[in-house]
């Protein structure tokens, strides 16, 4: 990495943003109205801006938004750099995912040649509770939530949405660890596997993966797996996909496992939690920076009553929404 000077960076100011929401957002066992996150503003001479989000996610994240506020106050007081190299050898993992996600992504746009955001086409997210539409016939994959009801109820779901769909379009379940080996294996077993992209999460925290591959030939993915103490096995048979949530695990733990699934073969998926259309830009443009393939699981812009700062760019199909510019934001510190 070059190492531009942190000199050159004039000025971070950390900003607060609230947007409501257009319709509650269920995690997990919570509902939310509206979303709030922090931006930082990263200026530079000659006028040059870069914004990185922090956004922890409720139900998700394990870190507050004021946690996030109290650390990034003490990191810039207690720490002088000299460069961005000085600055991201400082980021360890006594800082939250969220914190780091924010510093390594403003790094990372201060000292790489970064595309412009690509128009790319997201995996469609459809809720527990969405009825099917006749929208579930154009994307080119679809992404369903299951495991809240019981086996039936999202058996009925699943092959609803099957029906729906052109047969090329490829299903992707997210189980977010619901069931034991023997529940999956008899999801698994009635319905068309060869529609199937993979199944996301589908054992409970702390259940074995060992028997999966004897069970069914539809792959299993991994999402809060990859944030637990220690990483699974990524040689475990029927592993078809990592997904990665850079906001959830910071960005250069998701680089890492990036290069990890590509010399196994795996699929890795960047998927959002829900941050501003700025990190939704900004995983487009590191989609591409990185060569990965795709579809991505970005369709998170949906619910978003109103876009940050500029309209959301990555977006194949536009989602109109009012832009909030930066007198809409709260400024909560000057931290260089
Ligand atoms: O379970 O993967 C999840 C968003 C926020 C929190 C959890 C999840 C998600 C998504 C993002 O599903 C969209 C996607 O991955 O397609
Ligand atoms: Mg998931």
């Amino acid at each position: 990495m070059i190492a531009a000077p942190l000199g050159a960076v004039t000025r971070l100011d950390l900003w607060g943003y609230r947007v409501p929401l257009n319709a509650p957002l269920r995690l997990g066992r919570r509902t939310i109205d509206e979303r709030a996150g922090l931006l930082l503003e990263w200026q530079q001479a000659e006028g040059r801006v870069v914004w990185s989000e922090i956004a922890p996610l409720p139900e998700f994240s394990r870190e507050s938004l004021q946690d996030c506020i109290r650390q990034c106050r003490a990191f810039f007081a207690n720490l002088g750099f000299e460069d961005v190299d000085g600055l991201l050898a400082a980021v360890s993992d006594a800082l939250a995912p969220a914190v780091r996600f924010g510093l390594e992504s403003g790094c990372l746009q201060l000292t790489q040649p970064l595309p412009s955001p690509p128009r790319i086409r997201s995996c469609r997210l459809l809720d527990t509770d969405a009825v099917i539409h006749a929208e579930a016939l154009t994307p080119t994959c679809v992404k369903l939530k299951v495991g809240h009801a019981d086996l039936e109820t999202d058996l009925d779901r699943i092959r609803r949405v099957l029906d729906a769909m052109a047969p090329s379009i490829r299903l992707r379940l997210d189980a977010n660890q619901s069931w034991s080996l023997e529940q999956a294996g008899e999801l698994c077993a009635a319905v068309d596997a060869r529609r199937i992209d993979y199944l996301e999460e589908p054992l409970r925290p702390g259940l074995s993966y060992a028997g999966w591959a004897d069970r069914t030939e539809i792959p299993f993915a991994w999402d809060e797996s990859l944030r637990q103490d220690s990483l699974p096995d990524l040689d475990t048979p029927g592993l078809g996909a990592l997904v990665l949530k850079p906001m959830l695990a910071g960005l250069a733990k998701t680089r890492d496992l990036v290069d990890q699934a590509r010399v196994r073969g795996i699929k890795a998926v960047l998927s959002a939690a829900y941050e501003s259309n700025l990190s939704l830009d900004f995983y487009a443009r590191l989609a591409a920076f990185w060569g990965m393939e795709g579809p991505h699981g970005l369709d998170t812009f949906r619910p978003f009553s109103t876009a940050l700062l500029q309209p959301p760019r990555y977006l194949e199909d536009p989602i109109v929404r009012p832009v909030l510019g930066r007198n809409g934001l709260e400024h909560l510190d000057r931290l260089l």
